[in-house]
C-alpha cells in the first residue's frame, strides 16, 4: 500500500507512521487521517507488530486540521463527510500507541496527539487548541479529551484563550509523559515502544482496553470489567509461559496466545 501524506516502516517489532505534509507543519486534510488509520488498522492486524509509533517531524507534528480544506465547505457539506468516523476508527485500535512530538501541536494535532497512549515531548513541542482564533471549536475530542487531562479549568483556559502550552507545561499537567530534547525525542519513544512491543501481547491489549474504560465507566463498573479482563488473560497460553519463565529463572518466550 503506497501512502501520498504519510511514511510507514516496521522496527523490529514495533510499526513506524511519520505524518509527512511538511511544507503545512502536517496540516490534517481527510486524505492524511484516513491514510493514517489505514495504516494504523493494518499494523493492528499484523501479528509481527506488537505497537505503534507516531510522529511528525522538528517543526510540527501536526498544526491542526487543513484550514484550506474548511475553509469554503458548508457546515452541511462537513457534516456530510462525516470525517469524525475515521477518527473513531482510531480509537479502537487495540496495539499502544506511542506519540513522539516535537514543535507545532495545534488544534486536530493536539487531538491526534490525545489519541496516543503515551507520549514523549520534545522540549520545543507548542501544544494548544486554537481553534477559537478561527470562530470555531475542535471536533475531535479537543474539548473532552484534553479535560479529562488536565482537569476542567486549565482545559477551560486553553481552550477560551486558545493559548498553547509548552511542553514542560503539558508534563506537569500529565498531558505528556515525558520531555526529552528534540534530537532524544525519537529515538526515546522508540526504545519505550520496542519495550512495550515485547510484552505478552493479549495482555496489553487487554490492559490498553481497560484503562480506556476508566474514562468511561462508573468505578464499580470499571473495577468489574478489569476483574473479567484478569479472568480472561488467566485462560492465556502466555500466562502460564510468563509464571513458568519466572520459576525456572528464564526470559518468558510470548506467543500471544
Ligand atoms: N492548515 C493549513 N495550512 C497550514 C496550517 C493548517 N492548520 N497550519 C500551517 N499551515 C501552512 C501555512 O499556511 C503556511 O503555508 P504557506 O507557506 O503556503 O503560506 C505553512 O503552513 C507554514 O506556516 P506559517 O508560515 O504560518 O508558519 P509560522 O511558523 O509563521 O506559524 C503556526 C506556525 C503558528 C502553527 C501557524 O501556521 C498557525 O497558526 N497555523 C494554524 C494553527 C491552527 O489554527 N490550527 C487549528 C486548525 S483548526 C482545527 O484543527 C480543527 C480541528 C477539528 C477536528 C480535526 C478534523 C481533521
Amino acid at each position: 500500500m503506497s501512502y501520498e501524506y504519510i511514511t510507514v516502516a516496521s522496527d523490529e517489532a514495533v510499526g513506524v507512521i511519520t505524518l509527512n505534509r511538511p511544507k503545512i507543519l502536517n496540516a490534517l486534510n481527510l486524505q492524511l487521517i484516513n491514510e493514517l488509520v489505514e495504516a494504523m488498522e493494518q499494523f493492528d492486524h499484523d501479528p509481527s507488530i506488537g505497537a505503534i509509533l507516531l510522529t511528525g517531524n522538528e517543526r510540527a507534528f501536526a498544526a491542526g486540521a487543513d484550514i484550506n480544506e474548511m475553509a469554503d465547505a458548508s457546515a452541511v457539506e462537513i457534516m456530510k463527510r462525516d470525517q469524525f468516523a475515521v477518527w473513531d476508527r482510531m480509537s479502537r485500535i487495540s496495539k499502544p500507541i506511542i506519540g513522539a512530538v516535537s514543535g507545532f501541536v495545534l488544534g486536530g494535532g493536539c487531538e491526534l496527539m490525545m489519541n496516543c497512549d503515551i507520549v514523549i515531548a520534545s522540549e520545543t513541542a507548542v501544544i494548544g487548541q486554537p481553534e477559537i482564533n478561527l470562530g470555531v471549536m475542535p471536533g475531535a475530542g479537543g474539548t473532552q479529551r484534553l479535560t479529562r487531562a488536565v482537569g476542567l479549568r486549565k482545559a477551560m483556559e486553553m481552550l477560551l484563550t486558545g493559548d498553547s502550552i509548552s511542553a514542560k507545561e503539558a508534563w506537569q499537567y500529565g498531558l505528556v509523559n515525558r520531555v526529552v530534547p528534540v534530537e532524544a525525542c525519537f529515538s526515546e519513544a522508540l526504545k519505550l515502544a520496542k519495550r512495550i512491543s515485547r510484552q505478552a501481547p493479549l495482555a496489553v491489549q487487554v490492559i490498553k482496553k481497560t484503562v480506556h474504560k476508566a474514562e468511561d465507566l462508573p468505578l464499580q463498573e470499571g473495577m468489574d470489567y478489569e476483574r473479567n479482563s484478569f479472568y480472561l488473560l488467566l485462560a492465556s497460553e502466555d500466562r502460564k509461559e510468563g509464571m513458568q519463565a519466572f520459576l525456572e529463572k528464564r526470559k518468558p518466550r510470548f506467543t500471544g496466545n
